[in-house]
């Protein structure tokens, strides 16, 4: 199959899969071609049956807001006429499934589409007023929609309309990158052998609440000797980094900044905090769960379909700062309940999120809506 891929190229959980996913469909044969306005940052390198088509906005002195969504239109049509393109699959809905819809106008019907609801697309702008009916005409225009949770899925009902064709195809992890590591050496960079090393990443946006991660390590490193790695950049860092000193925590706190393999760091930690006020999946928790790292976090969105409380990790109410660090202590001081846990999270990864078993879901999918199964 010939498939144009749209996503942001940021860092981000959606760019992650939408390029992941196409990397690894080119390495079953397919054609890919991202059409996006930067080079998708787990890109890189050179690989075959992958090509890049930059979306080049105009910065005319007239416009006020540069047209992207219409030339991204353009771009996908200009793209999918030139490769004889079979669909597009675009990666968050706004605003990328009207430019899919407007390209397929410009191409002709054959050109098919797929919108894959990653979360914030749904859950914030959905209920945004200004662009609530685009969205629902964007995924109306799709032959085919897919949220990446049940909990997803669910909202995008409850908000949209009851009978919307939505699958649930859930994010994976490829486990060729994502696996447990034995990097002691790294290790010893942030802990002392008797230190337990807990992890928090993110774009530190206040929905992450990074604020709770910070006061969840506090309580935790009363308790026993432990330290935080902090990876990531976004609008709350200075308020965390002040936070952090306020409580006198800036000596066991390691401000990591922004990453682009994040899995090295995640092999070394005991734990990860995921706090998060939304959460349509928490990829960063599957990624650690791969890793070998349960996490402690928010029981929020579809983060109880990633991690299963009291197996591979523990949720609490959102913003349960106390009942998280109690969690969070007592897996860390209980060694056979931890390997258990790490157990678990690697059975888990194999079964339900591995690379191969959601890339042969959307495979099927492109195939049924393509018309050829
Ligand atoms: O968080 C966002 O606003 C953007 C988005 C992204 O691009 O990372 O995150 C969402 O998509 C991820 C990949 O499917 C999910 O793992 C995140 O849970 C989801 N974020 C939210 O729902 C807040």
């Amino acid at each position: 199959m010939k498939i144009g891929f749209t996503c942001y190229p940021t860092h981000g959980g959606s760019g992650v899969i939408a390029t992941e996913l196409g990397k690894l469909l080119a390495e079953r044969g397919h054609d890919i071609h991202f059409i996006t306005y930067d080079m998708p940052f787990r890109l890189g390198g050179f690989q075959q049956n992958i090509f890049y088509h930059e979306v080049e906005v105009s910065r005319y002195s007239l416009f006020k807001y540069p047209p992207y969504d219409l030339t991204l239109a353009s771009r996908m049509a200009q793209v999918a006429k030139l490769y004889e393109l079979d669909l597009l699959h675009v990666h968050y809905a706004v605003p990328h499934s009207v430019s899919a819809f407007l390209a397929k106008q410009m191409v002709g019907e054959k050109l098919k589409i797929v919108t894959t609801l990653h979360g914030t697309d749904i859950t914030v702008l959905g209920e945004d007023p200004t662009l609530h009916n685009i969205i629902c005409f964007g995924m109306k225009q799709s032959d085919a929609v897919t949220a990446v949770s049940e909990s997803l899925k669910q909202q995008t009902r409850d908000l949209f309309s009851a009978d919307q064709e939505i699958e649930r195809i859930y994010n994976f992890v490829d486990q060729r990158i994502y696996h447990p590591r034995n990097v002691r050496y790294l290790r010893d960079n942030y802990v002392c052998p008797d230190e337990k090393l807990i992890i928090h990443i993110s774009n530190f946006r206040a929905v992450k609440r990074p604020q709770d991660v910070i006061r969840v390590f506090d309580q935790i490193q009363k308790e026993i000797p432990a330290r935080l790695l902090l990876v990531g950049q976004g609008p709350e860092w200075s308020a965390i980094h002040q936070l952090a000193q306020s409580l006198g925590l800036t000596d066991k706190v390691n401000f990591l900044g922004r990453q682009d393999d994040v899995s090295q760091f995640m092999s070394i930690a005991d734990l990860l905090l995921l706090p998060s006020a939304k959460e349509s999946f928490g990829l960063v928790a599957l990624e650690a769960m791969a890793c070998g790292v349960p996490t402690v976090g928010a029981r929020i969105g579809g983060i109880p379909e990633v991690v299963v409380h009291g197996e591979t990790g523990f949720l609490s109410e959102l913003g349960d700062v106390e009942n998280m660090a109690k969690h969070a202590i007592h897996l860390l001081q209980d060694e056979s309940k931890h390997k258990l846990f790490v157990q678990n999270g690697l059975h888990r990864v194999d079964q339900e999120f591995c690379a191969d078993r959601i890339v042969d879901q959307y495979e099927a999918l492109y195939k049924r809506v393509l018309g050829a199964e």
